[in-house]
């Protein structure tokens, strides 16, 4: 009898333990891993800074196509930040991935410059300069160029590289967050409470604002709030994607909370289940599967890493298009309001994407153009109407109603529906 009470005990501490990721879950957490390290390889377009993240703050490592992948980063990435930077757009965002990325791999971010209009000046030294542009837009017409959660990145990229991170760029964030500011669409955005409360909890840890504790500590208590608050029934933070950095961010926040490991095992419910299929999403769960934040950057010394991470080949498996065929409604709702409606049959278990080409092959008076992103290929026109940032405008998805979390690629046709692509101000 004794050994079991030992034993039923020791399973009650085992599993009280929060965020507990131990034993079982070697396996889940492996192939995840190897999921993201495979889509190293079909990439074609920019190499992805949040993926080499993901793989860094792994405890399993494939060393050589990690620096093979941070040398692709350091020319192709760096190529295209330059020139977004000589054009003079917004790319707080993007700096801020590399700099991250850059600082997973132990590299001195010192000696990575870029050279605009035949001045060359540091990395840090422009990622200040876009966070002071997006201050002053911030003071000018209370909204970031681009939005909080890059604006979040952006201080929590200079805060971990050791930055003395300027006290005002601090107090707009803890002001945004007083103001409940924070939005994705009519929702909030937990995506970005999370990111916000990464970079204010490095703040304070560093001591950058020392003079205001008080008003520091309320805006991370009240980012733990709405974390906490966002939990959904089936223990995930917010959606299936933003679970990740959610609960990155209370680790970071050193939460102690009976819910995380709800939230972790939500996680693994979902990885299970191929939702992260897309490597970005892989790569801010991944992480936190791991019990890691962003915010353990800022004392990684990369020495004595584990170099086991292998690659099986996998056959090539060749998907036919499905005989059933679904049919799929198109509603196009225009700046102007005018609304048009389309129909397309279209193999069951198609992406939204090939559905959309499919209609526009056979409807001539529908057209799309898409861009693409860390997540993919992004709507930007319909009908020969552009929904852009900088008029924050955006073309949102829904379908029967419901708001999709998924992009064009990402969203697969399984039964008929009525899609709405909307033309939304934000
Ligand atoms: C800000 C934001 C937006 C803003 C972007 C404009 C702005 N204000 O800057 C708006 C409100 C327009 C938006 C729209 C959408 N978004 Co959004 N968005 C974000 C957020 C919070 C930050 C993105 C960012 O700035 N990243 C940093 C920069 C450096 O990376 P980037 O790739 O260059 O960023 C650009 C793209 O990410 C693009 N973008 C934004 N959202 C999405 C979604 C998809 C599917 C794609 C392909 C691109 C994309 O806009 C960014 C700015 O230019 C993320 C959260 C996250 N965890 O990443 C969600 C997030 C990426 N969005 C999401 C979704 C679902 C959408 C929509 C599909 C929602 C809808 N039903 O319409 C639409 C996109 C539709 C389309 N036209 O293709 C999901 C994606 C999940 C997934 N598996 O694909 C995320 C993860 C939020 C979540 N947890 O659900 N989004
Ligand atoms: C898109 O529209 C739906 C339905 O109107 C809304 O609930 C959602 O918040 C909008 N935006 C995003 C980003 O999902």
């Amino acid at each position: 009898m004794l050994p079991l009470v030992i034993i039923a005990g020791l399973l009650a501490f085992v599993s009280s333990k929060p965020c507990d990721t131990a034993g079982s879950h070697h396996a889940l957490l492996l192939s995840l891993n190897q999921n993201l390290l495979r889509s190293l390889e079909g990439q074609e377009g920019l190499p992805n800074p949040s993926v080499h993240l993901g793989l860094r703050l792994s405890d399993y490592h494939n060393l050589d196509k990690e620096s093979e992948h941070l040398n692709k980063l350091k020319n192709d990435l760096h190529d295209d930040i330059q020139s977004s930077l000589t054009n003079n757009q917004p790319v707080v965002g993007s700096l801020a991935l590399y700099s991250l990325a850059l600082k997973s791999s132990c590299y001195d971010l010192n000696t990575i410059t870029f050279t605009v209009s035949e001045s060359s000046k540091t990395l840090l030294t422009h990622l200040k300069k876009q966070m002071e542009l997006e201050r002053e837009n911030i003071a000018f017409s209370h909204r970031p160029l681009t939005n909080y959660y890059q604006y979040s990145l952006g201080l929590l990229a200079l805060c971990v590289s050791g930055v003395r991170v300027n006290i005002h760029d601090s107090h707009k964030l803890i002001k945004a967050v007083e103001h409940e500011l924070f939005k994705h669409g009519d929702a909030e955005s937990v995506d970005t409470y999370a990111m916000a409360g990464m970079a204010l909890q490095c703040v304070k840890d560093s001591g950058f604002y020392a003079h205001n504790a008080v008003e520091l500590d309320t805006a991370l208590s009240n980012i733990k709030q709405k974390l906490l608050a966002s939990r959904r029934a089936d223990g995930h933070i917010g959606n299936e994607f933003s679970t990740g950095l959610a609960v990155q961010a209370l680790l970071a926040m050193g939460v102690e909370v009976s819910g995380c490991a709800a939230s972790m095992e939500a996680m693994r419910t979902s990885a299970r289940g191929n939702i992260y299929h897309n490597p970005m999403a892989i790569s801010q769960v991944l992480p936190a599967l791991h019990k890691k934040s962003y915010l353990t950057l800022r004392r990684k010394d990369c020495l004595n890493e584990d170099n086991s991470l292998v690659l099986e080949p996998v056959d090539p498996v060749v998907v036919l298009p499905s005989e059933t065929k679904v049919k799929m409604m198109v509603e196009v709702v225009m700046l102007s309001g005018a609304a048009a409606v389309y129909s397309v049959d279209v193999p069951k278990g198609s992406s939204l994407l090939e559905g959309l080409e499919l209609l526009k092959g056979k409807n001539p008076g529908f057209t799309f153009e898409k861009e693409s992103s860390l997540w993919g290929p992004y709507l930007s026109v319909v009908n020969g109407e552009q929904a852009r940032q900088s008029d924050r405008r955006y073309w949102n998805l829904s379908s029967d109603g419901t708001a999709l979390t998924e992009g064009i690629v990402d969203f697969k046709i399984e039964a008929a529906q009525k899609i709405t692509i909307k033309n939304t101000g934000y």
